[in-house]
């Protein structure tokens, strides 16, 4: 083990704010829990607009560059090859950008808005159907995954193309925060990200585990306690710490592939046996519902709600802004992993293949089980909502699936599933802590203790809420952490745009070839 490797400064600072969040919780609940709510309030409330502008920012910025001379950039050298198969590499994106919580609100998201629908339609209503089955595609289609691609594109350009040894996101922000990048001003900017995606992880821990408990409840019977939670975030943190000791090729890949087939097998289970024809055609019809209110959904902040004596519905606050915030928090992450893995792409290919298959990954999701739940509930052959008042939407998915053949089947395998699902997320992300609290990244990789290290720190935190029985709390973990990640992702669109059109204003001749290669030994940079 080399200890020079390790960016201490960055590395301390995260763990003292992590336990100067998770020590008064576990000695303060209920404050602790206030406090929460009221920052998440805070924060939705008053700065949901920056979200929202965010999102269609990001998305606009990105089409730009894919189709300008930026896009044509390759990451790597002329000769480089791309490092893994399309195929490959789309399923360790999705994998890696998308946890068990698709599961969760793919599988009964429609439920909320059905029952609590956007612009003032009646709930329950044949509009509120039509928006119910959209509205989970829009929070999981082009604009999140514009959040996702962004900050790939300056880490990316650094480590293919200047070849820096670094993945941080620090470094890539250096175009514009120039030496301070190697201060104060860079730990903060990877201390700020490193907390952010703690709290991102929590939400997604604080979704998973009650789903997975009810999984696994329903197949042994074992009562749902806070001990069956415990435990199967232990098991989920050994599958992803070996996955993330074993390296990208041998952990990361593999299970991401076993979980791409796994997918495959369960959405096709239920498009045949569930309602095919209903299926495809609210699909069909929610696509054109969200092609044409894309930039209502993208923009509705009810302002309204602040005329004093008006009650808004609170959907922006609890969806939309919920929704970009908890993608924002991720996305640096996210950007890392793409990043790393798209060695001999070009720009443009990175771009188009993450929001294509991001957002057709969600289509399929939300479009087959989602509208498989929505047929139950308006056949009346299963109430889900009825189910959900009475014993809560984990086990209201669970009981969904239930209402399959051969559930005895395919409950546990979406159980298992949801395990790899979680535990894709989870490897990735203590793969990619561990390369952003090292000072330099050798033979390709972060080193291995490094990486189990932040295995069981992303744990850490769910753990001690779950004691105090803060899981709830925690859903909403993303928000409050992942603020100050917007301005980061402001920074890394604005840093890859210095540095790319320096480069190619240094590049002599650009030949108008769909790729450019830019040979980085002969430049100096600023
Ligand atoms: N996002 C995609 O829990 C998960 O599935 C990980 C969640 C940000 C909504 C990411």
């Amino acid at each position: 083990m080399n200890k020079r490797l390790i960016d201490w400064p960055t590395f301390i600072f995260s763990l003292v704010i992590l336990l100067s969040v998770v020590i008064p919780l576990i000695l303060f609940p209920e404050a602790g829990a206030e406090v929460i709510s009221q920052a998440n309030e805070f924060v939705t409330g008053n700065f949901g607009i920056l979200y929202l502008m965010l999102g269609i920012g990001v998305l606009t910025f990105l089409l730009y560059v894919a189709f300008s001379k930026s896009g044509k950039i390759k990451l790597g050298g002329r000769e480089t090859k791309k490092e893994f198969k399309t195929f490959s590499w789309a399923a360790m994106l999705f994998s890696a950008g998308i946890g068990s919580s698709i599961l969760y609100w793919g599988l009964i998201e429609w439920a909320y808005y059905y029952q609590g629908p956007p612009f003032g339609i009646t709930p329950e209503s044949e509009e509120a159907i039509n928006w119910a089955a959209s509205y989970g595609i829009f929070h999981w289609g082009p604009i999140a995954w514009s959040f996702y691609t962004l900050p790939a594109l300056p880490i990316g350009y650094f480590y293919y193309v200047r070849k820096k040894p670094v993945l941080k996101i620090s470094e890539a922000t250096r175009p514009v925060i120039g030496k301070y990048a190697d201060g104060p001003l860079g730990v903060l900017v990877d201390v700020l990200f490193i907390f952010g995606l703690l709290g991102g992880a929590g939400t997604t821990l604080a979704l998973g585990t009650p789903m997975i408990a009810e999984g696994i409840n329903h197949v042994t019977n074992i009562p749902v306690t806070l001990g069956l939670q415990a435990v199967i975030m232990l098991i989920c943190t050994a599958i992803f710490a070996i996955s993330s000791y074993s390296g990208i090729n041998k952990g990361i890949k593999v299970l991401s592939d076993l979980n791409i087939w796994l997918v495959f097998f369960i959405l096709i289970f239920v498009f045949i046996f569930g309602p095919t024809l209903f299926i495809s055609e609210m699909t069909f019809t929610s696509l054109g519902m969200i092609a044409n209110n894309f930039f209502n959904m993208a923009t509705w902040l009810e302002p309204l709600a602040n005329i004093p004596g008006t009650e808004g519905t609170g959907f922006p606050e609890t969806w939309t802004i919920f929704y970009w915030a908890w993608w924002v928090v991720y996305a640096p992450f996210v950007g890392l992993f793409v990043a790393r893995i798209s060695r001999g792409r070009t720009i443009k290919e990175m771009i188009l293949g993450t929001l294509v298959y991001g957002t057709l990954g969600s289509v399929l999701f939300f479009g087959i089980l989602g509208n498989f739940g929505l047929y139950l509930q308006l056949s009346g052959s299963f109430d889900v909502i009825g189910f959900m008042d009475n014993y809560g939407a984990p086990a209201a998915i669970i009981a969904i699936l239930d209402q399959l053949p051969i559930s005895w089947l395919i409950i546990p395998v979406f159980t298992v599933l949801a395990i790899i699902f979680l535990a894709t997320t989870f490897d990735s992300a203590s793969y990619i802590l561990a390369s952003v609290a090292q000072r330099r990244i050798v033979a390709g990789e972060p080193m291995r203790w490094h990486r189990i290290f932040w295995a069981f720190v992303l744990m850490i935190l769910p753990m001690a809420l779950m004691f105090i029985g803060g899981l709830e709390a925690l859903q909403t973990a993303s928000i409050v952490a992942g603020f100050p990640v917007i301005f980061i992702i402001v920074l890394l669109a604005w840093s890859f745009m210095r540095a790319s059109s320096h480069d190619l204003y240094r590049q002599k001749k650009v030949k108008s070839s769909s790729s450019i290669t830019l040979d980085q030994s002969e430049k100096k940079h600023d």
